[in-house]
């Protein structure tokens, strides 16, 4: 799905600012018509955001089910004649949308945008009436999975991921205009032939057939470099500047529908990174060069905004990745805003993208979460219902990301049950779809301390090896010495599956500001010891091709469990982006490294 923009023949006007806002406990707003007018006794409720941590009390922020949002907008005059279109970024976890009281569309999956043609409902010039209802509500049959227990005092919604069920338009909403032709979707891929980018791309148009396609390269001063027309077809270019990570090189490719008269009907520009991927033996190539994943397993959520997107964090985020040395990060967990990824492509920094399938494994649930047990794969809990809202969620990552250099691996799932025979036959599946999908880029799952090496089930369905551990935190707990010694053993273990091993996260909770002279588990000094002693663990290790820390900042968790206090504190920032002092050893590290 393209990404709406302003070009000669497209316009786009962001629904973003303050909007009517209810919550709806008691879910009477269906029955009650709240879609059909104003909504009743509404208040202000910025878009996009969070609404949890926005408003005060505990009904907003541990709110289950539906909230309604409403904003009026003027349909621009000059968009007469035009195909008129509503998009969402995202609305966590569902969502239906009416237009003046007609509903246009509904949405599950609270991660992906989603879009609605309104033309035959607007009149340019004239104002409309756009009503959202999100439901945050998770069951065995979203991803990711939850369910809602029913207490005395109410409806609790329980999850089994680590962080906070923040939900609402977390992203922008879209009104936007384009010709009734228009360009519906690109695929790009890029290869190297030579010196020589190969740039391979397949156009869809919707409309009126009569027109063909041009698409024009340009580099980056503007000069174009390579033309051809058709629907599908090759771009060459002598001497390509590569995208490589530190590199962020964007041709952009203006593609056009062309009348037979030679007017152009719809032009859309894509950036096109030329860059290679690959796995071979035990490394992970960009461009044919061996390439090591220094970075972070990230959340979106920032104080007050919690999911809310935010190009002030965004910026000043990506500012301190940079600062510290990082090349790369990992969409724990869940895609993020396209904003992040455009963001990334520009700047040369590179993405494991990962989809919303997290907590896909309860014996990490009753572990650390408490609460009931559950068996994870079974006719009650996920079954093949949960797998096709997996499906889905892949198919929409892909559709939505496949052109992003930065993106460089498809992660489909973070730390699921992975050492039992109904985890292959519950995955075996998905990885074929997401291969088929995009045989371009390896794909992996991330795999959880609870199947180490022998036991999992799932690792030989992957292209690259991505590693969870805590040895020195969950387990041998301020015993690093033992720690150390473990945890070599088990990844030389998997050194000797043949596969790039990224180990995507490792970490200790730190509380700022707590010191101790011997490294006490809490303490910023034990941080330090702890990723030190990972280091030399790495260093040791061939086939490791990249240290993603968990997390780049300390980030909101849910408040049912003894774990946590005042949510994750494994950030090497704190929530409001302060440095602790593992921020100063790791960029010691990753700067000295830096070519
Ligand atoms: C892993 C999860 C991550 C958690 C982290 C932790 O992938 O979401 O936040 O551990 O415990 O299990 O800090």
């Amino acid at each position: 799905m393209l990404r709406p923009q302003d070009t000669p023949t497209r316009e786009r006007r962001s629904l973003a600012g303050l909007w009517d806002f209810r919550l709806d406990a008691a879910g009477e707003g269906l029955s009650s018509g709240w879609y059909e007018g104003p909504l009743p006794e509404a208040q202000a409720m910025p878009v996009p955001a969070s609404y949890n941590d926005v408003l005060v009390g505990t009904h907003s922020r541990d709110h289950v089910g539906d909230a309604w949002y409403r904003t009026t907008a003027f349909v621009p005059r000059g968009w007469a004649g035009q195909r008129v279109v509503l998009r969402v970024d995202s609305a966590t976890h569902a969502a239906t949308v009416w237009v003046d009281g007609t509903e246009v569309m509904s949405h599950s999956g609270g991660y992906t945008p989603f879009e609605a043609d309104i033309t035959d409902l607007v009149t340019p010039g004239e104002q409309i009436a756009v009503t959202v209802v999100v439901n945050n509500e998770l069951s065995f049959q979203t991803i990711p999975p939850g369910y809602v227990e029913d207490t005395p005092q109410g409806r609790r919604q329980r999850y089994f991921h680590d962080f906070y069920n923040f939900a609402g338009l977390h992203r922008q909403v879209w009104l936007y205009a384009t010709p009734h032709t228009h360009v519906d979707d690109i695929t790009v891929v890029t290869d190297l032939d030579g010196t020589t980018g190969v740039v391979h791309y397949r156009v869809t148009a919707a409309g009126d057939d009569s027109h063909d396609v041009r698409v024009r390269l340009r580099d980056a001063e503007g000069t174009e470099v390579a033309r051809t027309t058709g629907p599908e077809g090759e771009l060459r270019v002598v001497d390509a500047h590569l995208w490589a990570p530190g590199d962020g090189y964007l041709y952009d490719a203006a593609v056009e529908l062309v009348a037979p008269d030679g007017a152009v009907i719809d032009v859309y520009h894509q950036s096109v990174g030329i860059r290679t991927v690959e796995v071979r033996g035990t490394e992970f190539l960009i461009n044919g060069s061996p390439f090591y994943f220094r970075g972070f397993g990230r959340h979106e959520d920032t104080p007050v905004r919690g999911k809310g997107h935010d190009d002030v964090f965004l910026v000043h985020d990506m500012e301190l990745m940079s600062w510290i040395g990082a090349n790369s990060f990992r969409t724990s967990h869940y895609p993020y805003a396209e904003e992040v990824y455009e963001y990334a492509d520009r700047h040369g920094i590179v993405i494991i993208d990962e989809t919303p399938a997290v907590g896909l494994n309860m014996g990490i649930a009753g572990g650390i979460f408490g609460g009931p047990s559950f068996e994870t794969f079974s006719p009650e809990t996920l079954n093949a219902t949960t797998r096709e809202a997996h499906a889905q969620v892949i198919r929409e990552l892909v559709a939505r990301d496949k052109n992003h250099p930065s993106v460089v691996i498809w992660s489909i799932a973070n730390e699921p049950e992975s050492h039992t025979e109904a985890a292959r036959e519950y995955f075996e599946p998905l990885f074929a779809l997401a291969r088929e999908l995009d045989p371009t880029r390896p794909v992996g799952f991330v795999n959880v301390m609870l199947s180490p090496h022998g036991t999992c089930r799932l690792s030989d369905l992957a292209d690259v090896l991505m590693l969870n551990r805590y040895y020195g935190w969950y387990v041998q707990t301020g015993d690093l010495a033992n720690a150390e010694t473990a945890w070599r053993t088990e990844l030389e273990a998997w050194a000797g599956d043949g596969k790039p091993i990224i180990i995507t996260e490792y970490g200790a909770d730190t509380i700022a500001g707590l010191h101790s002279l011997t490294p006490e588990p809490w303490s910023e000094e034990y941080q330090v010891a702890y990723l030190e002693m990972n280091h030399r663990v790495f260093d040791s290790v061939d086939a490791v091709v990249g240290e993603h820390v968990w997390n780049f900042a300390d980030f909101r968790t849910s408040s049912g469990g003894v774990f946590r206090v005042d949510g994750n504190k494994k950030g090497v920032f704190t929530y409001d982006r302060r440095p602790k002092a593992a921020a100063h050893a790791l960029r010691t590290r990753w700067t000295a490294e830096r070519d």
